[in-house]
């Protein structure tokens, strides 16, 4: 018999073959659902991370007040370009240079006014490692601006007060940064974004926005832009017996965007603005169906009475939770940090290459030199397949081959890669093709072991 008649008489004799077509088939019809939330990341615990304190609500709403009265005693506002701004500005940056901050007044002008951006880096930390937090100073001109965003503001600065307190002395930098000029669209924050080197951006590996922490009808949402902070702030809530939602009203809507533009991984928590309350979002969080979040948005009655204390409470203690697990403890990575994406992903008959992704972040420099990508495919004949890991700069690196003779099933195996030239963080893919006709299959996962 020839080669090819060969093959097609093993494949006839091959029983299973509909019953695994049936699961392909299926998981195909499936794929579009899992795809969106397939990837997932769950880093190893870490040595040495410290705990959070707690942050007091009371002083948090200290600041809140005298935000209020800098508005009352500066026509209403503390928006751009007017004395209500610059006199925010300096009220935080004296409460940090207090503390031990080294600060800077980052100025900038838009609209012909001058801004600042406050900057506050706590001295110590590998600068090559840093962790960002920031929230927007400004307020719009209708309103002394108190949950928009005097509450991130005053959660950050009050965070940044702790840090103090405890003497920490985290292995990553810490950096902290009041935006100007948010409300006229990221202004403060895409100027900073901008003026920092490629250098300078590579070196921060996490940056978290707070805008509107202290809505009166709250919600407790978290950005989900980055499997990694997403999941730091939603397990903190699950310890709380407190539901989360994704932050889904979109990218740039805040100053986590330019960040985001520039590659920096990006976290958050917001608990809501404009968009009406539902009755299942009522029912997990209390408050009001049929109303607005923050009913005060952009308006004048957004003052120190527009404040839920237990929301401002809980998203200031995540905020310090978040600083102290992502700043504390070893600059190395973890060993055994999985990335997987558990999305199946149809592989079509002698057709073209399918991908699928997976995104690292926080994992500093290169891939190991033993990268272990674990596969698990489903096949009726695994010799039809090519597989290929793509590193982030698209570098391809060949698992395995198609061939006649590889006469099994199934691909569920684990692969050692050399990476060691790859930078870890981005977006890795695998790559499958199959390149014969008949038989057939579908991705069930796949992970990277760093
Ligand atoms: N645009 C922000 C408030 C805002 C509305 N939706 C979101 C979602 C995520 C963060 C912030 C926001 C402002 O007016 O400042
Ligand atoms: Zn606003
Ligand atoms: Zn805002
Ligand atoms: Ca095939």
């Amino acid at each position: 018999m020839s080669e090819p008649a060969v093959r097609r008489a093993i494949r006839r004799s091959r029983v299973r073959r509909s019953a695994v077509a049936a699961v392909a088939a299926a998981a195909a019809a499936a794929a579009t659902l899992l795809v969106p939330g397939g990837a997932s990341a769950s880093p190893a615990p870490r040595q040495g991370v410290l705990a959070a304190p707690d942050i007091p609500v009371a002083n948090v709403k200290a600041h809140l007040a005298q935000l209020q009265s800098i508005a009352t005693a500066n026509g209403g506002n503390r928006a751009h370009g007017r004395a209500g701004y610059k006199a925010s500005a300096d009220y935080v940056k004296g409460k940090l240079d207090a503390a031990g901050f080294t600060t800077v007044l980052q100025s900038y002008t838009y609209n012909g006014a001058t801004s600042w951006n406050v900057i506050a880096d706590w001295p110590g930390g590998d600068t090559a490692h840093t962790i960002m937090v920031g929230a927007h100073l400004d307020s719009v001109t209708a309103g002394p601006g108190i949950n928009d965003d005097g509450s991130g503001s005053a959660g950050i600065l009050e965070t940044a007060l702790a840090v103090s307190r405890a003497g920490l002395q985290p292995a990553k930098h810490l950096r902290f940064g009041w935006w100007g000029t948010e409300e006229a669209g990221m202004v403060g924050s895409s100027k900073y974004v901008n003026g920092l080197s490629s250098s300078d951006r590579s070196k921060i590996e996490a940056y978290l926005n707070f805008d509107m922490i202290g809505s009166p009808n709250p919600g407790y949402f978290v950005y989900d832009d980055d499997a990694r902070l997403d999941s730091l702030f939603k397990d903190y809530f699950t310890g709380l017996g407190v539901a989360t939602e994704p932050e889904t009203e979109g990218d740039g809507r805040s100053d986590h965007s330019p960040f985001k533009n520039a590659g920096i991984p990006v976290g958050g928590l917001f608990s809501g603005a404009d968009y009406i309350k539902t009755s299942a979002q009522a029912a997990k969080w209390g408050g009001t169906s049929g109303q607005a979040f923050d009913r005060c948005y952009h308006a004048s009655c957004d003052t120190s009475a527009n404040i839920d204390d237990t929301v401002l409470d809980r998203m200031s203690d995540a905020i310090a939770h978040a600083i102290w697990t992502l700043g504390t403890g070893s600059t190395t990575p973890p060993t055994g940090t999985v990335f997987e994406n558990t999305a199946d992903l149809a592989v079509p008959d002698a057709g073209a290459a399918v991908t699928s992704s997976v995104t690292v972040t926080g994992v500093s420099g290169n891939a190991p030199a033993a990268l272990q990508v674990g596969v698990d495919i489903k096949h009726t004949w695994r010799g039809d397949l090519v597989i290929d890991l793509i590193a982030p700069d698209g570098t391809a690196y060949r698992l395995k081959n198609s061939s006649s003779n590889d006469s099994a099933d199934n691909v569920i195996t684990t692969y050692t890669v050399n990476a060691s030239g790859e930078a870890a963080n981005g977006t890795w893919k695998l790559k499958i093709q199959d390149v014969a006709a008949q038989d057939t299959g579908y991705l069930d996962s796949w992970k990277l072991t760093f």
